[in-house]
Parts: structure tokens; sequence; C-alpha cells
């Protein structure tokens, strides 16, 4: 165990080096000390970025879960393994030990296999954030299904473009869900989408709201029903080190999402490995991560990373303002909980409110909290780490992306220093680099570039699913031999990272990534519209929001623009879900244009922000008495 909980910033300096000089040596001990593995593996790295491959532990052979469940029977089969605590706060907590959960992602495996499901086989998970939804993913791995988790607040039509994309045999969803006050049907929104998935062939039904549901004959089947024909051990399927785990949908810039695949066994080591370090986990903690594992975040570190370190992982199924504000403290408080990690866009919306829905509870059992999604900026950090923290308890700003599999820079809680806005150091095994405008690495200290990891992580996603040509393009060829993150960084005088935000066409709203092009492919379906784009502007709560030009045909001039909005955002709604409304719609006769017809989205976005004086030079437009129309009619 010798690099894998680390104590003092000495020791972090001395790993870190440790794994910048021999990165295979480094991520081979970590593997050999920590793991089961059936067999080992011939080579720990193969890598090549002109391809781009990546392979890790190539040769070796294991299952996840026998490193999540089965290895913990033993010492912790009766120690907590899932906590769930259910939308209604009057409803009873759920502890699912390490033994139940054995049981039941057998059996649930075996439900699966029954329904012909079997290895390499694409499953869709559509479910809300109750035990069935951990549970069911884990039940795929067992069996060496490739689960692609959709996240459940997303719309019938994003549901079936993602199911259709990875031709998923199979939906697991419910009855539906609950949210705050609130019940949604899910298994409406389900057959919707099926009505374009031709490759679906069962759809299993996992009762939560027990509404009255349409069950399709011949497709449709309850889980609990399938359950009572099958025995609760389901062998593990012996999977490949580089055998794919999941499929995990991100939106990019242009088009179609993006399914980026993850590995095996890269993916358990690195994950495993930064949950320990990054939240200092210890035996008998309780960790609770608030995400939904429609998310990264979820997979990572509600699911494997904690299990495969036999921790105590909560689930909580509702929203932070149901009943009221107060609802993620008392969670902390009725379940002692000591790790909590969470997202700006939810520690701004509490801190708008009053703080005695903090100050009512006994959160002195907080040893570590978290931050994730987007920037923190300075005054969420500043009331987490007052009102939740005390001034006593670290907050760790976590850097890291779906493409990533795991957190990769962020401090080591009792170990780095921390300071607001700064995700601080990188994660052992980590080699950031800022490059400038040229495609120079920027050396040495105080300087500020877009970001990239120059030496391949066992956690990185291998491809997107169908098209390794697009993860070529966007992740590796802007810089040779580097992964481009995306995001633009700093790097201060102690060598610090501070992240500063995207440099493409993603917004990043309330922690979701949403590109504009699917968003300005929607509106544009609309009859009226002739054109549209949209930008990101600030906002106290969602960190940003989504603001849209929109050019009107004929048609559309003499309809009411509220009426319009409003179109334009259930349009919006439908194609890609609510997360993505517009908070402002502008109507405007033009778009300012490059020459080559591109709209300038920068122009727009100063606009957007109230930044009037910095719009640069518009006389090289190829309209530029539009820019002077828009100011005027700015929102
Ligand atoms: C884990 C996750 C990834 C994008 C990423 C950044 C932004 C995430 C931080 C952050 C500043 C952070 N995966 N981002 N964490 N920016 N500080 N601590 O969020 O794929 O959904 O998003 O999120 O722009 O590229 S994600």
């Amino acid at each position: 165990m010798s690099n894998y909980h680390i104590k003092n910033l000495e020791e972090y300096f001395q790993v870190y080096r440790e794994s910048v000089n021999h990165p295979e040596s480094f991520w081979e001990e970590i593997a050999e000390e920590n793991f089961v593995w059936r067999k080992k593996w011939n080579n720990v790295l193969e890598c090549d970025f002109s391809k781009p491959e990546f392979k890790w532990f190539e040769g070796a052979k294991l299952n996840i879960t026998e490193n999540c469940i089965d290895r913990h029977l033993f010492a912790r089969g009766d120690k907590t393994a899932i906590l769930f605590e259910p939308n209604d706060p009057s409803e009873a907590a759920q502890h699912i030990t390490y033994k139940d959960l054995s049981k039941r992602v057998n059996a649930f495996a075996n439900v699966l296999k029954s329904k012909g499901i079997v290895k390499g086989d694409r499953v869709c998970i559509y479910l809300p954030m109750i035990p069935a939804l951990a549970i069911a993913t884990l039940a795929c791995a067992r069996i060496g299904a490739i689960h692609s988790v959709v996240f459940a607040g997303f719309s019938s039509t994003a549901l079936s473009t993602r199911i259709n994309d990875s031709a998923c045999k199979m939906i697991i969803t419910s009855d539906g869900s609950y949210r705050g006050a609130k019940t949604i049907d899910l298994k409406g929104i389900v057959d919707e989408a099926l009505e374009t998935c031709p490759g679906v062939q069962s759809v299993l039904v996992v009762k939560r709201i027990n509404s009255s549901i349409q069950m399709k004959e011949g497709r449709d089947e309850y889980l609990e029903d399938l359950l009572l024909n099958v025995s609760n051990e389901c062998p593990a399927e012996t999977m490949d080190a580089e055998d794919p785990l999941f499929i995990l949908y991100t939106s990019g810039s242009t088009g179609m999402p993006k399914g980026m695949v993850h590995s095996t066994a890269g993916y358990m080591v690195y994950t495993a490995y930064t949950f320990k370090n990054a939240f200092q986990y210890k035996e008998d903690d309780v960790y609770w991560c608030t995400a939904d594992i429609g998310w990264i975040t979820g997979h990572s570190y509600i699911v494997y990373g904690p299990l495969a370190n036999g921790a105590t992982t909560v689930m909580f199924e509702g929203i932070p303002s149901y009943p009221d504000f107060g609802r993620f403290w008392q969670i902390v408080e009725k379940h002692k909980i000591n790790q909590f990690y969470t997202a700006p866009t939810a520690i701004r919306a509490l801190a708008k409110e009053n703080l005695d829905f903090v100050d009512k509870y006994d959160l002195s059992s907080l040893k570590v909290l978290g931050s994730v999604g987007e920037p923190i900026n300075e005054e969420a950090w500043h009331w987490y780490n007052n009102n939740v923290g005390k001034r006593k308890r670290p907050i760790i700003d976590s850097w890291w992306q779906t493409e990533t599999g795991g957190i990769m820079i962020c401090p080591i809680p009792y170990v780095t220093p921390t300071l607001p806005s700064y995700a601080t150091l990188p994660m052992p095994g980590i080699q950031p680099a800022l490059m400038d405008e040229n495609g120079n690495e920027l050396k040495g200290n105080q300087v500020e570039g877009k970001l990239c990891i120059k030496f391949p992580w066992p956690s990185i996603a291998r491809t997107i699913w169908g098209n390794h040509q697009r993860y070529k393009e966007t992740y590796f060829s802007s810089y040779e031999n580097k992964y481009f993150t995306g995001d633009g960084a700093l790097r201060d005088d102690v060598g610090y990272y501070r992240i500063t935000g995207r440099v493409d066409d993603v917004i990043i709203v309330s922690g979701h990534n949403l590109g504009t092009a699917p968003i300005e492919d929607a509106i544009n379906e609309h009859p009226a519209v002739a054109e549209s784009a949209i930008v990101g502007f600030p906002h106290d709560v969602k960190g940003s929001a989504l603001y849209g030009y929109v050019t009107l045909k004929e048609v559309g001039e003499h309809r009411n623009h509220e009426n319009l909005s409003k179109e334009i955002n259930q349009i919006i709604t439908e194609h890609i879900g609510p997360i993505a409304k517009l908070d402002k719609v502008q109507f405007t006769n033009g778009l300012p244009k490059t020459r080559s017809g591109k709209i300038m989205r920068r122009i727009l976005r100063k606009i957007a922000c109230n930044e009037m004086d910095q719009l640069g030079d518009t006389s090289t437009l190829l309209n530029p008495a539009c820019v002077k129309e828009i100011i005027d009619g700015a929102l």
C-alpha cells in the first residue's frame, strides 16, 4: 500500500515525482497491491498518440464487480455499501450491505442473461437515483454487458438518439420517479423514445412510484416479476483489461453527443486510487456525493471508486430544496456524513437562502468538502467554507471531465493547502501542460494557456463509440502528442492550477455541459426561425445561463415575441431537456458573421455579458451594421 494513501505534502511531491519519472512502475504497483486479478497483465502501458490508442494493463483478466463487491464480502459483508436516502424524508433510509448488494447484483445479472443479454451487448439505463440504478450498472458489469446510463432528466428525443447511437438491445427504466413534490412519468418518456428505436427488444421496469402505466405485451416486463425466477448467484464474466465497461454520452460543440467509451481495468484502478486520495476515505467513513449517476461524477464517485474501496456510499434520490433548503444538511446530520461532494451550482442556490437552514443542523461529522463540475467562484467558496466547513474543513475543488474518467487536478485534503477558485495540483500520474496560441508549451509558473495533458493516465476514455475519427479530431489534433481538454487554465507563482473555463463552444450550465450546436439545431426547427446563436452569460446560481439570439423568417415577423420564446423553449425541452432552456431570447434582424459566413459568437458573448466596450474590431464583419442593432436591443 506504499503509494496508495498520501499523508503529507512532502509525500505528495515524492509520489508525484515518482509517478512522472516512472509512470509504468508507479501504476503497476498500485494495480498489484490493491485489486484482485484473474490474470496479471503482460504490459502496463501501450501508448500511441498518432492513432490515438492507449492500453493499460493489456493481457490482464478481471471483473470489476469482484473488486467492488465479492472481495469485500469476508471482511465487510455486513457493512453498508449503499445507503439510500429517499426523496421524501418521511420514508425510511435503506442500508444495503455488501452481502445484500452481492445478492441483488447477481440476481439482476441473471435477469439480464435470461433476457438474452450477453457480453458486449449495450444496455441503456434510464432510472432515477434509486438503488436499482447502481445495481443495474453493476449487473451489466457482472456479465460484461456495456452500460449506457442516460440521465433521467433527458427528454425522449435525447434518449432515443443515445439508444440508437450505441444500438442498445434493452432499456431499464422505472414506472416513474419522484422529484421533490412532483412525480415524473419516466415510462411514458421511454415509450415515446422507443417509437424510433427499432433495436430495443426488451424493457425492464422497476417499480418506484406504483403508478399504473402501459406495459407493451412481449416487450415490457416488471423487474420484480423476473427476479422471482432467478438465483442470486451469478458467476462474474472474465473480462479483458481493455474491454469496454461503459459508454457515457457528453455533448460536444457540434451535432451528436459523444459516446465516451471507458475501459475496465484502467478505469477501475484510477477511480479507486483517486477516490481514496482525493477524499482521504477511512474505513468507517460515510461518504456522500450528491451527483446523479447519469453523469460521470456518479459513475466514478458514487459507484465504482467508493465500492472498489469497500466504502459506504450514499445515494440521494431527492433535490436540495425539498421539503426545504435544509435537506442536504439534514441528511449530513442524520447519517453523520464524513465526506460531502457537490457542485458549485447547488452551493450557490443554497447560499441564497436563509442561513438557518444550515445552522439548524449538526455538521460536525464532516471532514472533507468537495466541489466539481465547474469553477467554484470565490463567493460560493467562502459561503461553503464558512457555513458548512465552519472554516475548519478543507474544500477540494476537483477538476476533471467525462473523458478523463476520474479526478485530475485537486488538492489532497489536509495535505495540499487550498486556495479559493484553484483546483491546485495534479493528482499523481497526471501531467498537465499549458499551451500558447502557437502551439508551444508554456514552461514555468505564472502562465496562462490552453490545458492539455501530455501523458496518458489509466482512465482516459479510449474512443468515441462508433467514431474514432471524431475522438482523434476533438482531443488529439490541436496539439501533437497531447490530450486537449477544451479548457483554459493558468498556473500561478507556486504552480497551482486555476481552471478559467471552456475555450470552445461548450457552455456549462449548472454543471451540465451543453454544446451550442445541438441547441441551435433544435431552435432552428421552429417554423418561424431563420437562424439562431447561443452564448453563455454569468448567472448567480447556474454559473452560466443561456442567451439566445434568434432571427425570424418572414412568417414569424408578426408573431408575439413572448409566445415565440415559450415555443422555442418548448422545442428545446423536447429535443434536449429542460436544462438547456434559454434564460434570455433576443430577436434580431441579423447575426454578426465573418466573411466566410461563420457566426461570430465572441461578439454575441460580449453583448450578452454586457461588455459592449470590449467588442474589438467589428469592421471586418460581413454585416457590421447588425452589431449596433443587437446592442440596442440587448436584454
Ligand atoms: C466531472 C465533470 C467537464 C467540464 C470541464 C470543465 C468543467 C469540471 C471543474 C470544472 C473548473 C472544476 N465532467 N469543470 N470541474 N471547471 N473547476 N473543478 O464535470 O464532462 O461533465 O464536465 O466541466 O470545463 O471541461 S463533465
